[in-house]
């Protein structure tokens, strides 16, 4: 039997790549030298898309493949996806959520407390010999009994939310409407006021054109001086501008950032801001989680080609 034409968009781990060129013909769009010639010439043969959640699929690819019959994201975020051609063409979706969810809580915790506690400081302070020359790292900020705000309480938000609370923390939340779910936690419905309410602002919301730049300069400055702002979700829900004129002027306190615009290249000026957590788009990043997006993404292509349901399809 033929195997079915595809088009990979990025790469991934090996323990992916090889069940996939098993059960598919790939076509690897990140390995060729030439992308528009492998486009024109494997375009008509491709009848699905494998990508990850921050390379997408544009509408330039999409039409470039006029068989598409499905898009498979490794990741639960869609929004590089053109979705508007997609249902023009009747291209369906599917990505890869509720298995990394945990792992992403997980590092935004990580990110609290390595900001707060200063983990990479006391790291560096300790093998550049300032322990011994120059005494104790400076005393840092503690974590429990803040008040912290979630905003979007989708899946990953509800995991956050649990993790700050057994930290002790006040969790207060926004989203489009109060949850059933968080009945313990303090729904805001206002992303500004919730701001002002919190010491600790997560960002954790999915990225759509209505959330870009939500945390804008009001939000920003309602944190204030002493505030933190951790994105685990994309770089397009704060105006990067902002934030870094409210890190570099002292109107926010400081920023923990797994995902940038225009990543992995990023804005030049968050490397000079000693008050920003840097991190390379990782939250999800272990092998457990991993392996189980790469199953996900394959099993969703099986589904489609067997004429059975999708697993996780995204609408
Ligand atoms: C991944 C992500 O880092 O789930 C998402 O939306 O952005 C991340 O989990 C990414 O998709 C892997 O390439």
């Amino acid at each position: 039997m033929n195997k079915p034409d595809i088009l990979q968009i990025g790469p991934y781990p090996d323990w992916d790549q090889a069940p996939l060129e098993n059960a598919f013909t790939v076509h690897k769009l990140f390995a060729s030298d030439d992308p528009a010639a492998l486009l024109s010439t494997a375009g008509p043969r491709i009848r699905a898309i494998a990508t990850r959640g921050e390379l997408g699929a544009d509408r330039r690819t999409i039409d470039a493949c006029p068989a598409l019959e499905i898009i498979s994201v490794y990741g639960v975020g869609y929004d590089a996806v053109d979705l508007e051609v997609c249902r023009e063409r009747g291209v369906r979706v599917t990505n890869t959520p509720d298995v990394l969810t945990s792992d992403v809580a997980d590092f935004g915790m990580a990110m609290l407390l390595g900001l707060s506690r200063g983990l990479i400081e006391g790291d560096a302070w300790v093998r550049k010999g300032h322990w011994l020359r120059d005494g104790n790292l400076p005393l840092k900020t503690r974590v429990w009994g803040k008040r912290v705000g979630i905003l979007g309480l989708g899946r990953i938000g509800f995991e956050l939310g649990k993790r700050l609370a057994a930290f002790d923390m006040d969790v207060a939340y926004s989203d489009l409407a109060e949850k059933e779910y968080a009945p313990d936690w303090t729904f805001v419905a206002e992303p500004v006021a919730l701001a002002a309410r919190s010491d600790i602002l997560f960002v954790a919301l999915s990225a759509t054109a209505a959330t870009r730049h939500i945390v804008g300069q009001e939000v920003i400055e309602a944190l204030g001086p002493q505030g933190m702002i951790i994105n685990v979700s994309r770089a397009s829900n704060i105006d990067e501008d902002a934030l870094i004129d409210a890190l570099a002027t002292g109107r926010l306190g400081a920023a923990a950032l797994d995902v940038f615009e225009g990543e992995p290249e990023i804005d030049p000026r968050f490397l000079d801001l000693p008050n920003v957590l840097l991190q390379p788009h990782q939250a999800s990043g272990t092998t457990e989680t991993r392996k189980a997006m790469g199953q996900l993404l394959r099993d969703n292509l099986t589904a489609h080609f067997a004429g059975r349901d999708l697993i996780t399809p995204v609408e």
